[in-house]
């Protein structure tokens, strides 16, 4: 076998985002592209030689042939050993948990998460470093400019890994081990949550369970953990088998897009549970009986709730949440005595205060949950941890949320989504905000104040490394905000993103519907930014 070196042009739009880099699936189909990536990622590294590379991905259209190019890019940029998942496939907090457990140098995962699949939809690749978490910025960019001039790249000549059976073989000078995708995985969970009780309560109908797999790579987990070893009856996983399109569908868990699950959660017979997650396995919805729990209140709940499972039963050290996401774990941690971070958008940025052991848990308003068992988040993780709250405390979700509100005050939030919009339009509303930005202070608009408009930096408290321009964050004087940003996963024009919240401590007043509660705020975040008028739209496309 030889290794080939192959010349090549620079492409100029590799620059990852919040999670990668992530394009459509024929832009990375486009000669060279995909192997220009991955030279830029080995060649931003240093150190491997002889090292383990962990691969795998979410089992989306083109998932198959990239494992197949990384391996043999792999094995000519001189790895030793490189573990992949059985059929290419493996979760991001699977990728994380084995990165890890196996002591490897990295992974690359092949996702665009909750983005659609399929040739005409989208396809993503990320590096995970050696603590199993996304590559921080510094490397990222390094990625970038690196890719921005390369001139060549290495590749092993070589037959096709057969990838869907276990077991190992050589690949040139790499050995290349295929590994069962759910078994690590399922073992970290079993040391985290006390899966006797989750099975007796499951087994007594205290709790009854539906996870909604979105046809995404979650399917062989939440079978494995939870109809084979937690005993939940078979058909509890629905969606279950990983497909290259998901089933044509969106698989991002949220009321709009998991309505298979929500339609069973709000009809007659509803199990007491129900869970969903993404395509990659790293977000998560839950909800109880016709209740839904919020991203930022489900962050909260967990850190509240925690010592009850096992993982967690000596306490947290800090609790840490991306900047747009409510601060109803804020009012947690203060409560519990422990810190509380407030970082930009994207689960880089938690990856030193979990390495530094100052936060424990994680959260997103983004349906994103974690904690520092991996450096990713995880969403069948927070389903657990849910199953096991509710194993113990046997009470329903909507009356632990409710009383939960009940102690802290309840965040109204809601974020609004302004889908593929003009890019130039996009960027002008942003610029036209940071104009306005300076005149704001003290202005009224109806019942609001507005104290202060920034537009969001965050200085690393491990690294020092500082983290600019992550959203513009209008805040008023009862502690209510709206956050403008834009979405840094698109694969399509802009995405608009409007984070909305408000603050109730009254008992009386905190059973309202969200976006009754935020009408007020909704409003003025349209004033201020002109959405209408700017992009053109009358509504968001999506509302979480
Ligand atoms: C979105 C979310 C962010 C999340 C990111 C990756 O990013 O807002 O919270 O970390 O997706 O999640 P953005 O830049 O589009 O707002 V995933 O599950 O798509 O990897
Ligand atoms: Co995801």
């Amino acid at each position: 076998m030889t290794i080939r070196t192959i010349a090549t042009e620079p492409f100029d739009d590799q620059k990852p985002g919040t999670s990668g880099l992530r394009k459509k699936v024929k832009v990375f189909q486009r000669p060279h592209y995909l192997e220009n990536f991955v030279q830029s990622i080995f060649n931003a590294l240093e150190g491997f030689g002889g090292k383990t590379l962990v691969v795998g991905g979410d089992g989306r259209y083109l998932n198959r042939e990239a494992v197949q190019t990384i391996l043999k890019m792999a094995a000519a940029a001189g790895f030793g050993r490189a573990l992949v998942g059985q059929g290419g496939i493996l979760s991001t907090p699977a990728a994380s948990c084995v990165i890890r457990k196996h002591q490897a140098f990295g992974g690359i995962i092949l996702s665009a998460s909750h983005n659609p699949g399929g040739p005409d939809e989208d396809f993503g690749i990320k590096y995970n470093a050696a603590n199993g978490g996304p590559a921080p910025e510094k490397l990222t960019e390094a990625m970038f400019a690196i890719s921005r001039s390369l001139k060549e790249y290495r590749i092993l000549e070589a037959d096709d890994v057969d990838i869907d059976s276990l077991g190992g073989g050589m690949l040139g000078g790499m050995r290349v081990e295929i590994i069962d995708p759910v078994d690590d995985y399922a073992a970290l969970m079993e040391t985290l949550f006390d899966f006797g009780r989750i099975r007796d309560a499951l087994t007594s109908g205290a709790l009854s369970v539906r996870f909604d797999a979105m046809h995404a790579v979650t399917g062989p987990y939440a079978r494995e953990i939870l109809e084979n070893r937690l005993g939940a009856p078979a058909g509890t996983v629905m969606n279950g088998t990983p497909l290259p399109d998901f089933g044509g569908g969106h698989p991002d868990p949220n009321l709009v897009h998991a309505h298979d699950l929500v339609e069973i959660m709000r009809g007659p017979n509803a199990p007491t549970f129900g869970g969903a997650s993404d395509g990659d396995g790293d977000r998560n919805m839950v909800m109880g009986r016709d209740f839904f729990v919020t991203p930022s209140d489900s962050l909260a709940v967990l850190a509240a709730n925690a010592t009850l499972t096992p993982g967690y039963a000596d306490g947290l050290a800090g609790i840490a949440r991306s900047m747009p996401t409510s601060g109803a774990a804020d009012r947690v941690a203060a409560a519990l005595g422990i810190d509380c971070y407030e970082t930009p958008t994207g689960w880089k940025f938690f990856g030193n205060l979990l390495d530094a052991g100052r936060a424990t848990l994680c959260g997103e308003e983004s349906f994103g949950t974690g904690s520092a068992h991996v450096r990713e988040k995880d969403g069948l993780w927070a389903v657990l941890m849910w199953m096991n709250i509710l194993a113990v405390r046997q009470e329903t979700v909507a009356d632990i949320v409710t009383e939960h509100w009940r102690k802290y005050g309840r965040n109204y939030y809601s974020r609004h989504d302004y889908e593929a919009v003009d890019a130039d339009a996009a960027n002008g509303l942003m610029d036209h905000l940071r104009e306005l930005a300076p005149g704001l202070a003290g202005r009224v608009f109806g019942d609001y104040t507005i104290e202060t408009v920034d537009d969001f930096s965050y200085t690393d408290p491990v690294d020092g490394s500082v983290a600019t321009k992550q959203g513009i964050r209008v805040l008023f004087t009862d502690g209510s905000r709206v956050v403008f940003r834009l979405s840094g996963t698109g694969t399509q024009g802009a995405t608009l993103r409007v984070y909305l919240e408000r603050y109730e401590q009254d008992p009386a007043a905190q059973g309202q519907e969200t976006q009754a509660a935020l009408g007020q705020l909704i409003a003025i975040a349209g004033d201020l930014a002109e959405i209408k008028a700017r992009t053109g739209r009358d509504a968001p496309d999506v509302i979480t």
